[in-house]
Parts: structure tokens; C-alpha cells; sequence
């Protein structure tokens, strides 16, 4: 169904508004940020990133951490948390020495709209479409649009919790990495390995979802905890880190699989692939009252809550 905006829904960001937001960071940050396109999306948006840290532009070795928010449409608040971390370290650096050491001691990529087609989708004509997918049409079908976050290659389609039907709103593609959004975030991810030895510069990873107020960690396709690719000393690490964080925001942590079992989602494939330690946030609220459309004052309290949580795993993420 649709929801009429909330009155004060402006202070959600639309497309071209995150645009402009990060090129705002940039330039009022021009030593300590920069801004790059990594794809496409289908209809033609220039999905970007937003990497913070001292020497912007070189490549130092600097163990890298990635943020990535709005994989699906109607969760507009986690384009705000990932505003909110561009703000934090951006605008702290200098003045907060916890954050000046982070930002000269780590690189940030921020992407905070993966699905830039999809969001411009929900936020159109006036009422909310609850729209969660992308926006790229089917063969055989009116029904249009990819469940990004059911699309990525570790284990695609193979245990539950995605649907092989277009009409689906958990819809895997047809195949993993059909999505020109999740192709463009792989091939960034990939290219961040180094070109020497080919190692894997992004340590640590947050894609943010809304809503639940949850911490989640892989994997998301099995309900088992040790099996290939997730040693039981590494299932711990989640587990011990993932409690931490959810004491700091007071979220409930959990393996992603006693949520529900998902298959092909983005943080099966960046831990189970490229051994990048992920964990996933559902964002405010815990309840479906307000749902995917709290009012925007509450925005603040939202995406504040977060810092401790950020901070935190910032500071861990070279050493997983
Ligand atoms: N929730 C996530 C989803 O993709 C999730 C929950 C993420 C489960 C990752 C398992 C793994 O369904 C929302 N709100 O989209
Ligand atoms: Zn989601």
C-alpha cells in the first residue's frame, strides 16, 4: 500500500539531495574527502561513493572500511545514518581525537544509496510506493525489479528466503549479480584488493537496513553457525563484537539466520568471498507503527544513536 509523506518528509534526502550532500562533504572537507562514481544504476544513475581519510587521494594501505545503505527503496533513514557517519567524521576530524586518529589511521568508503532508482521510485508523486526493490524490468513479465540484497554471488538462490518469481518483492534475479547496482558495488569491493598479492584492503563492513533495531552478523543463508568459511573462533568474534555494538545503540543482536534465512545477501558475500568482517544494521524503529517512514524528527535520535556503534567498529576493524 502507499502512505502519504510524513509533512516534514524534505528532511528525508531524494537522490539528487544525497548527491549534493556528499559534494557538500567534499567541499567543505577537501583534504580529507572525495567523491567517486562506481557504476551505474538501471536507469542511468551515477550510484557514488564518498571516501574519507587524511591524504585523500593516495592510496596508503590504510585498513579501509565500508558503509553501505539503501540496497532497498523504502528504508530512507539508513541514507541518513550513512549522512549522519559522513558528518561525524568529517566534521569532527581535528577537534574530536578519537575521530582524528580514525580518519588518519583508516579510509572510509561511504555509498549511501545503492539503490538510487529505487529510492527516487518511493519518494515520487507524493506517497510513499513502499517500494523495496530495484527498478529493472523482468523478461516475460510487468512485474519489475531485483531484491539487491537477495542478488549477491555467495550462495545465491540456494536455501530459502528469496523467490525465484519476478513478482516477488524478495525476487534473487536471474541470476547473482544480474542488478547493475549489486555488480557496481562488487566491482568496487573487487577493486580494492591490492594489486600486489591481491589482498583485500576493506577489512570491515556495515549495510544498513531499516527497521528492527538489530545487530547481524553472517551467516544469513544456514542457521548453522561453523561451517565453511566461518570457523568457530570467527563465529565468536561476531558474536562477542556483535553483543558490544548492540550494547552500545540497544539493539538486539543475532545471527542473521534467526531472523529469517536469507540467501544472496550482501553480507554472506563479503564475508563468505572476500573475508570482509560484516555486520548488518536494521535501523529504527522496533515496531511497525511508523515502520519505514518514522517522522523526520526523529532522524536525530535515529542516526545518533549509532555513533558509539560506528566508533567502536571503527576502531576494531583492523584487527579481525
Ligand atoms: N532486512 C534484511 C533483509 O535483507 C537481513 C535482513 C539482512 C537478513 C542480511 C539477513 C541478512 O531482508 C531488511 N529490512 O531488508
Ligand atoms: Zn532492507
Amino acid at each position: 500500500g502507499t502512505m502519504a509523506f510524513p509533512s516534514s518528509d524534505a528532511a528525508y534526502h531524494d537522490y539528487a539531495e544525497t548527491v549534493a550532500a556528499v559534494d557538500a562533504v567534499v567541499a567543505a572537507h577537501p583534504t580529507i574527502a572525495s567523491r567517486r562514481v562506481i557504476g551505474k544504476s538501471y536507469e542511468g544513475r551515477d550510484i557514488v561513493a564518498l571516501k574519507i581519510s587524511d591524504n585523500v587521494a593516495a592510496d596508503e594501505g590504510e585498513p579501509e572500511i565500508l558503509f553501505t545503505a539503501n540496497q532497498h527503496a523504502r528504508e530512507h533513514l539508513t541514507v541518513e545514518q550513512a549522512l549522519y557517519i559522513a558528518d561525524l567524521l568529517t566534521g569532527q576530524y581535528g577537534s574530536d581525537p578519537r575521530i582524528s586518529r580514525l580518519v588518519d589511521g583508516r579510509v572510509f568508503w561511504i555509498v549511501p544509496m545503492v539503490n538510487p532508482d529505487g529510492a527516487e521510485y518511493d519518494h515520487a508523486t507524493g506517497t510513499y510506493q513502499s517500494w523495496r526493490k530495484n527498478r529493472q524490468p523482468n523478461t516475460g513479465t510487468t512485474e519489475v525489479g531485483t531484491d539487491l540484497n537477495r542478488n549477491w554471488g555467495y550462495k545465491w538462490g540456494c536455501c530459502g528466503g528469496s523467490s525465484k518469481s519476478p513478482a516477488s518483492e524478495t525476487y534473487r534475479g536471474k541470476a547473482a549479480f544480474s542488478a547493475p547496482e549489486t555488480a557496481a558495488v562488487r566491482d568496487f569491493v573487487l577493486s580494492r584488493r591490492d594489486p600486489n598479492g591481491g589482498k583485500q584492503r576493506i577489512k570491515a563492513a556495515i549495510d544498513f537496513h531499516s527497521y528492527g533495531q538489530l545487530v547481524l552478523w553472517p551467516f544469513g543463508y544456514t542457521k548453522a553457525t561453523t561451517v565453511t568459511n566461518m570457523s568457530a573462533d570467527e563465529y565468536a568474534t561476531y558474536e562477542t563484537l556483535g553483543r558490544q555494538l548492540a550494547a552500545t545503540n540497544g539493539y538486539t543482536p543475532e545471527q542473521a539466520s534467526s531472523l529469517y534465512v536469507t540467501d544472496g545477501s550482501i553480507d554472506d558475500w563479503l564475508w563468505g568471498q572476500e573475508r570482509i568482517f560484516t555486520y548488518t544494521f536494521e535501523l529504527y524503529p522496533d515496531d511497525w507503527t511508523v515502520g519505514f517512514y518514522p517522522p523526520a524528527s526523529d532522524i536525530p535520535k535515529a542516526t545518533g544513536a549509532n555513533r558509539e556503534a560506528v566508533l567502536t567498529f571503527s576502531e576494531y576493524a583492523d584487527c579481525p
